[in-house]
């Protein structure tokens, strides 16, 4: 079964881009399956009806009344209970014998990737005989149009995110849909040159570690840019066919990972 993890921050269009993969899937009758891991979501802002879905097991409303707790605290306590049923998703996947799976994790970024209980949910997929997973990181060209620093603060984002599943990771931009390609364009130039943002931002609030900065992000230019980033709308479909196509060929090259 070939996996792909969905991850990114609030908003980005995890959910979305969900959907969208699944109505292509669907288009080309490939056996695939979605499994929604946001216990927090709510239906109409889901897109998509997932085939195995966390809030058969925990619902984030139910836990906010039943434990008194804010919203935060609440989305912590639901994952955490969720891993505890980690095992149940890991069944309810394979009783399905899907040849795909499309991971929509939970809106905040956070819970699933640095948390023990998103690790462990993730662990537990993983040991699925025959899996090959991947990340789709997702860029909200939103977030990068705050300022050139923002833009390196998600290339640092997206390798963080590597080093926490170590596993084959591809970038997407999302909502191209809702920029003007020259808007796009620009953004797409400093997600794969970021030595450039250095040229264009000359001022820097605590200069002597954005110099040191500068001096290794052109030392080690290969691992910040990203040179494969692929732009895609969920709402017109468009470059979600390249993405497909992506990642067949970054699952056929994988082996899957060490459990
Ligand atoms: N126009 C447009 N809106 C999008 C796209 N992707 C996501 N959105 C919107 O962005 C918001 C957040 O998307 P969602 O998938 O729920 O984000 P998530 O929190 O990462 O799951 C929603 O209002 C979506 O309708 C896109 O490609 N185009
Ligand atoms: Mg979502």
């Amino acid at each position: 079964m070939d996996v792909a993890f969905i991850i990114g921050p609030a908003g980005s269009g995890k959910s979305m881009l969900t959907s969208a993969l699944a109505y292509y899937l669907d288009q080309r009758r490939i056996f695939y399956a979605t499994l929604n891991l946001d216990p927090a979501v709510e239906d109409p802002s889901l897109h998509y009806n997932p085939t195995i879905d966390a809030r058969d097991w925990v619902k984030t409303s139910e836990i906010m009344k039943k434990f008194k707790l804010g919203p935060n605290g609440a989305i912590i306590a639901s994952c955490d209970i969720l891993a505890a049923h980690a095992d149940k998703i890991k069944k309810a996947i394979s009783e399905l014998r899907a040849d795909i799976l499309i991971v929509d994790t939970p809106g905040q970024l956070e819970v699933f990737a640095f948390r023990p209980s998103g690790y462990e949910i993730f662990r537990t997929i993983n040991e699925i005989e025959g899996t090959r997973s991947l990340i789709l990181f997702l860029i909200d060209p939103f977030l990068c149009k705050s300022g050139l620093n923002a833009i390196l603060s998600v290339l640092l984002l997206s390798s963080s995110i590597f080093w926490r599943f170590q596993l084959p990771v591809i970038d997407v931009v999302t909502k191209r849909d809702l920029l003007p390609s020259e808007e796009l364009d620009k953004i797409l130039y400093f997600l794969e040159n970021p030595s450039a943002i250095f040229d264009e931002l000359k001022e820097f609030p605590v200069r002597d570690i954005a110099l040191e900065w500068e001096a290794m992000v052109a030392e080690f230019e290969e691992i910040f840019a990203r040179k494969e980033i692929i732009a895609v709308s969920s709402e017109t479909g468009e470059g979600i066919a390249d993405l497909f196509a992506k990642m067949q060929e970054v699952w056929s090259k994988s082996g899957g990972v060490e459990t």
